[in-house]
């Protein structure tokens, strides 16, 4: 049922599954062991000097024969390199956030990359097919990290019947059953990011990991509403300093202080009191720490396990 529609074509991947761009933990070897799992990975150009970027991009090469992607955050002072290396080296996929990526898709789309923004509205969604994109990550507020407003099961439907693009629905999938809610809703595709983290191949910290394995479904708090950029992660005691300037209506130049190097600070250090512990919601989901082919041939068997349940009208819980 999953493994054969617009997405699987679109990618050149056996499951429609891509993995999301985290910024400091998408890595070459990450995104290599989901591509060789038979979804697609992806290296997260955000925070990257370029000439580190161009490493990774020849190592994910030497390590998988398959498609993978890059994912370009485009509030990044290095995007534009990041778009010049997608150039360079052909990859195949490129995936946007954060941001109009109209210079991406004029740039990339003429030397047949595939572009696939992530959005987080409508009106987004239908100006990037204008644009020329060729599928859409729809990502609802559920999700870790740079979130819009929408939830992915208001989102998802209402860009399903607004573009005739394919729809990879991304935010609080972590197993099977979050793939078949997310095709029910008129997706293709899933993207997930903060499973993947809890992956073997994945380099982040292992406090990190453990952070998101000990989770529950209230760990997740929405920090920096007040700068227009809100970002989803762990409770911790960075995040109780949020509170406090959101509290007192600090400027905006205090969150961008108390928030610089943070990601940096969980995701390689190990910081996880002081560090921004980004993780989507559906982190009480994740449980333990496994391979990512084992992960995505899970997930999928478990769909279609699911599927057959639901439709013959059996009790499908555990
Ligand atoms: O980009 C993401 N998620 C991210 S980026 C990131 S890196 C970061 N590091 C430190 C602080 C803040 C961020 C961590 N997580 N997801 C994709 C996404 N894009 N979510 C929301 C959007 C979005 C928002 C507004 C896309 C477009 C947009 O406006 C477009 C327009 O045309 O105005």
């Amino acid at each position: 049922m999953f493994k054969d529609n617009r997405v699987t074509k679109l990618l050149g991947v056996e499951y429609p599954i891509i993995q999301g761009g985290m910024a400091w933990v998408a890595d070459a070897d990450l995104a290599a062991a989901v591509s060789n799992g038979g979804g697609l990975g992806i290296i997260a150009a955000a925070n990257v000097p370029p000439d580190m970027l161009e490493q990774q991009i020849l190592r994910a090469r030497s390590l998988t024969a398959r498609p993978f992607g890059l994912n370009i955050m485009l509030l990044s002072p290095t995007a534009d390199d990041a778009i010049e290396l997608a150039a360079l080296h052909r990859v195949p996929v490129v995936t946007t956030g954060a941001g109009a990526p109209g210079r991406v898709i004029e740039r990339l789309k003429p030397l047949g990359t595939i572009v696939v923004p992530v959005i987080a509205s409508v009106a987004h969604a239908r100006r990037v097919e204008k644009q020329g994109a060729d599928a859409v990550v729809a990502e609802g507020t559920e999700s870790g990290g740079h979130i819009g407003e929408s939830t992915t099961m208001s989102l998802v439907p209402q860009v399903v019947d607004a573009i005739g693009l394919p729809v990879i629905a991304a935010g609080g999938v972590a197993d099977g059953r979050g793939i078949v809610a997310a095709f029910a809703l008129g997706a293709e595709g899933v993207q997930v990011g903060t499973r993947f983290v809890c992956c073997t191949e994945c380099n982040a910290h292992p406090r990190y990991k453990e952070e998101i394995i000990g989770a529950g479904d209230r760990s997740t708090v929405t920090t920096g509403k007040r700068t227009g950029h809100p970002v989803r992660c762990l409770k911790n005691k960075l995040t109780h300093e949020f509170d406090k300037l959101e509290e007192r209506l600090a400027e905006i130049h205090e969150f961008e202080e108390l928030g610089a190097g943070r990601l940096r600070k969980a995701v390689v250090e190990g910081d996880v009191e002081w560090g921004s512990v980004m993780a989507g919601q559906i982190a009480g989901l994740v449980r333990d720490v496994r391979p990512a082919a084992e992960i995505i041939k899970g997930m999928f068997a478990e769909a279609e396990e699911v599927l057959g349940k639901l439709s013959s009208n059996r009790d499908w819980r555990r």
